[in-house]
């Protein structure tokens, strides 16, 4: 079972529009603080946040309670003026918790009202959470070819063909910075992962280095995850391999 907190600004669209129209860089400013703050908390708590829209952020909150998010929701009401909610939904897959989550908000079903956290009763139980952290291997060398610009179009159309890939699998991708690509996976089968591998190989010809870690928090998943990835890349560089997806575990 996997927990997620969805966040959200709330009525963040009129609220905008009463700064008038020279607001677009605080708007920018407010986001990458919202951010920041809540990856700041929430990791604190060996949660991992991801950077969805910037306006509605994703944790995996795997065993946090109402109260560890009412006191995080506090610490936040301190610093930013806007309203935030937050729903938190448990699930098999990352896919069904968000939709749990996402339910539990709009039938309006609240776990605290006071902190505007939604959800449906939380169970204790046997949590875990997998992510396989993806980089583009060699990207500095695609970088070296390309223009900023180009580069930046390849990794749009690379996160939207694993989006689709893996959403088609319950689970959940999200595009970190640079070439880094994680995602909170329901399964970690490597069958399937190399078959992702092919296909933007075939279609964009980039080979991606895959990490996997499994953990009971975020946090140390993906720290798995990336110990994996760097693992990869000492046996690459040394010649050694030529494994494209490992698992480390602990
Ligand atoms: N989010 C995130 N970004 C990273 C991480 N490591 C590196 N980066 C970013 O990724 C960019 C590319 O770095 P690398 O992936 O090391 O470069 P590369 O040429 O692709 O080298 P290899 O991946 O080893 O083949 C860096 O400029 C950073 O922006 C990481 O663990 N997480
Ligand atoms: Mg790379």
């Amino acid at each position: 079972m996997i927990q997620i907190t969805i966040i959200k600004i709330t009525g963040y669209g009129p609220w905008t529009l009463t700064l008038g129209g020279d607001r677009e860089h605080k708007l920018q400013m407010l986001q990458a603080s919202l951010y920041r703050e809540i990856q700041s908390l929430f990791s604190e708590k060996r949660c991992l946040a991801f950077p969805n829209r910037f306006d509605e952020i994703f944790v995996i909150s795997n065993g946090l309670s109402v109260g560890d998010h009412a006191e995080i929701q506090e610490a936040l009401s301190k610093v930013f003026d806007l309203g935030l909610t937050m729903t938190i939904g448990q699930g098999k897959t990352p896919l069904e918790a968000n939709m749990r989550a996402d339910d539990a908000r709009r039938m309006g079903l609240f776990l605290d009202e006071k902190h505007g956290i939604y959800g449906h009763p939380l169970k204790a139980g046997d949590e875990a959470a997998r992510i396989i952290h993806m980089d583009v291997d060699g990207s500095t060398s695609i970088s070296s070819k390309k223009s900023p610009y180009e580069v930046s179009s390849l990794i749009v159309r690379l996160y939207a063909a694993m989006s689709e890939f893996f959403l088609g699998r319950d689970s959940l991708a999200f595009f970190m910075g640079g070439d880094n690509f994680m995602i909170i996976a329901a399964a970690a089968e490597k069958e399937e992962i190399a078959k992702f591998l092919e296909l933007v190989r075939g279609q964009y010809g980039i080979s991606f280095n895959c990490g996997i870690g499994t953990a009971r928090t975020g946090r140390d998943a993906a720290m798995m995850a990336t110990k994996s990835l760097d693992r990869i890349r000492e046996l690459r560089d040394a010649g050694r391999d030529e494994q494209r997806i490992l698992e480390l575990t602990c």
